[in-house]
């Protein structure tokens, strides 16, 4: 991978963070995007971000989580699109110094992250439907989308970017070295120098020079900007930020060079807290994506959503716990791996890392496992993880009998999940 990308190699050993949506959205539990769905006006959203109070938040809860899971890195959403800001912030328009909470979330996520060494990034949405400067013409789902006064009023776009590039200052100057921005999200006309983006990116890297930015600054979930082009634009950022999908073949840039890249997805259907949603992906599902984007170079950032108080579910709690046995176990294919160069076998996937090639059989192949197109004489040691074990492993030992294989344990962990109203306490 190009010299371009060497501040993303912590990234790319890392491999698995945790995604954190949180706001006043998830007092009612309908999602972070509530206020534009329900076309609320100001006065109308007051009452959530009023009754965002989490008194009895402990962010050494959410790392201890992540920590369990095997995660490497976390993202928090210090401001989503309602403006809401988790940090302390003199230009906020609404945020949790000044709703009567008076506690910097941000602050209390950051200490509990960096004390058990686990990598700090910081989401930060570009849109504000709070800032009376925000169009709603662009946007269509802005919450004034419909509210003739506000759409044809005079919005000072200068004054916005002003706003926007001082708060973006206070987080990039207030909160001690971070690993990660994550801007969230370009669209229409509203990309690249439209945002003054080039004036952001050189007072980020003057403030923070190891920090790693994503793609978002001129793309969004379904697009990858001038990242992979041979002239990329100095805001195209250090990798590629695919919303709920996983490339085909990873991402490369169009020299055919790999590009860092990292696929972001729900654990259910939702980002911010959304009451009912119960269909949370199971472990083997993530084990499985995680695998995914690892043979592809990529890495997985899985989202968690918690409740108004921050509590994380007993389910979701339990699934992250088996993904870390599995990591715990099986890490030495995920941490540090990724693309193995070779076909993708039809049992399931490879990685690679250094000299050592990982075979995940997820599927079990017909007759003897085919290591197709793998020159064994360059690879040190083949480990092939397997599951489950006594379904793979009668015809791998008869394959195989030199090669040592790591094993998934049972399939399906036999876990009795609680249901998933049960919160964490
Ligand atoms: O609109 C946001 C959405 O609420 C969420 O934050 C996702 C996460 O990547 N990003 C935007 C949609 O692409």
């Amino acid at each position: 991978m190009s010299d371009r990308f060497a501040r993303s190699r912590w990234f790319q050993q890392d491999r698995f963070g945790m995604f954190i949506h949180w706001g006043p959205y998830s007092v009612a539990g309908r999602g972070e995007w509530q206020r534009s769905h329900e076309e609320l006006p100001r006065e109308a959203y007051q009452p959530f971000i009023d009754g965002f109070q989490p008194h009895g938040f402990d962010a050494e809860r959410w790392a201890d989580a992540a920590e369990k899971a095997g995660m490497r890195y976390a993202v928090l959403t210090v401001k989503h699109h309602d403006g809401f800001c988790l940090f302390d912030s003199r230009h906020a328009i609404s945020g949790v110094m000044s709703n009567g909470f008076g506690r910097d979330l941000l602050a209390e996520f950051l200490a509990a992250f960096r004390a058990r060494g686990i990598k700090v990034g910081v989401y930060f949405s570009l849109i504000d439907w709070s800032h009376p400067d925000y169009p709603a013409h662009g946007d269509l789902n802005h919450p004034h989308r419909h509210d003739e006064a506000y759409r044809d009023a005079e919005h000072d776009w200068d004054r916005y970017l002003e706003f926007l590039h001082a708060q973006v200052r206070e987080v990039m100057s207030n909160y001690g070295s971070l690993d990660l921005v994550w801007f969230d999200f370009s669209y229409d006309d509203m990309s690249g120098e439209k945002w003054r983006a080039r004036e952001l990116v050189e007072m980020i890297r003057e403030l923070q020079p190891d920090i790693l930015i994503n793609n978002r600054l001129e793309a969004n979930g379904g697009s990858f900007g001038s990242i992979a082009e041979p002239e990329p634009k100095p805001w195209a950022g250090d990798f590629v930020s695919p919303e709920q999908l996983i490339p085909a073949e990873g991402i490369l840039d169009q020299a055919g060079s790999p590009i860092p890249w990292e696929a972001c997805m729900t654990f259910n259907n939702h980002w911010g807290w959304f009451r009912g949603d119960h269909a949370f992906k199971s472990s083997q599902t993530i084990i499985r994506k995680l695998i995914e984007v690892v043979s592809k170079g990529g890495n997985l950032l899985l989202n968690i959503g918690p409740d108004r108080d921050g509590r994380i579910s007993g389910v979701e709690l339990r699934i992250l716990e088996d993904v870390g046995q599995w990591l715990r176990t099986n890490g030495d294919s995920i941490y540090g791996a990724g693309r193995a160069g070779i076909a993708k076998p039809e049992w399931g996937y490879y990685t690679c890392r250094d000299d050592m090639l990982y075979a995940h059989v997820l599927e079990q192949p017909i007759g003897p496992l085919a290591l197709v197109g793998v020159d064994t004489d360059t690879i040190e040691e083949i480990v092939i993880d397997s599951k489950p074990v006594e379904r793979a492993e009668s015809w791998l030992i008869e394959a195989y009998p030199d090669i040592a294989f790591v094993s998934w344990g049972d399939d399906d962990p036999a876990f009795t999940y609680a249901m998933p109203d049960e919160r964490a306490t």
